[in-house]
């Protein structure tokens, strides 16, 4: 539209500045939102919490093991949290889902953000070798919790208005690699209901976002490889690796948008990476 060029009648600073107080006042409404944050007691589940505590958000935290997000509570709140509240979950599990999630006290059942951020890879292997018991904790946790989670806290969305889903999804989601086809699956199936997810909430403010990361540096590799942190450091040789925090950054400027804009999808990866298959590495 030719009237959008009327901002660079503003000219150098007058134009920055405007972009940037833009940018600010947007991010201004996530002040005081209640978001939930899955996984969030490492990488980048940790990471977007203390993001959205940075922009004085309340906090509902959770993961498998409670007891390692009992700094983070504190670090949550000398960052700017409004309030914290954190719990164990295991969003594998169905009836603990529903039944933690249903019972959350008075003050934190309003939740305007979900972060869908619980996931996991297990082992890098052919799909005809593989160990069963990797697929179903993959899928478990990053197919059917994800599902579980939105079925708990969706609807409470579209009866109260402006709400958001941010989805974790991944480049893997796109282009299969060798070894990976479960786990690829998976992040496939995260991109399909993240926009099926959207089409079913045409017509409410809900808004959905999938967030789709190539490589971050934070303990996925040694989850995947158990514990084998050799193997998990070969992953990142000779590669500038994205962080935990480049990928909360896109979260909360998403979450951060007007109420109006959907980011339906934020693909990023370093600059080393061209796809899920494409790297450079150095040396
Ligand atoms: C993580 C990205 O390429 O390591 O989802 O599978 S990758």
């Amino acid at each position: 539209m030719i009237g959008s060029f009327g901002l660079v009648n503003k000219g150098g600073r007058g134009f920055a500045a405007s972009l940037f107080f833009g940018y600010k006042k947007s991010m201004a409404y996530l002040h005081g939102k209640t978001v939930l944050v899955t996984g969030a007691s490492s990488g980048i589940g940790r990471a977007t919490a203390l993001a959205f505590a940075h922009e004085g958000c309340r906090l509902l935290v959770c993961a498998r093991r409670a007891e390692r997000l009992e700094e983070l509570e504190t670090e949550l709140l000398a960052a700017g949290a409004g309030a914290v509240l954190r719990f164990s979950l295991d969003v594998q599990d169905r009836a603990a889902v529903d039944q933690v999630l249903a019972g959350l006290p008075k003050e934190w059942a309003e939740i305007d953000v979900l972060v869908n951020n619980a996931g996991l890879s297990r082992g890098l292997a052919k799909v005809y070798e593989d160990d069963p018991q990797n697929w179903e904790e993959m899928i478990d946790t990053n197919v059917k919790g994800l599902l579980y989670v939105t079925r708990q806290v969706v609807p409470g969305m579209v009866a109260r208005g402006r709400s958001h889903v941010i989805n974790m999804g991944s480049t893997a989601g796109y282009i299969t690699y060798a070894n990976g086809a479960v786990y690829c699956a998976t992040k496939a199936a995260e991109k399909a209901i993240s926009e099926g997810l959207k089409l079913d909430l045409m017509g409410t403010p809900v808004r959905v976002t999938s967030v789709d990361p190539g490589m971050v540096e934070t303990d996925f590799s040694k989850v995947r490889f158990r514990g084998d942190e050799a193997r998990a450091a070969k992953i990142y040789e000779n590669i500038t690796p994205l962080t935990p925090e480049d990928i909360a950054d896109a979260i909360v400027w998403a979450a951060g948008r007007p109420a109006h804009v959907n980011i339906h999808t934020i693909v990023m990866t370093t600059i080393d990476q061209g796809n899920s298959v494409t790297f450079n590495r150095r040396g």
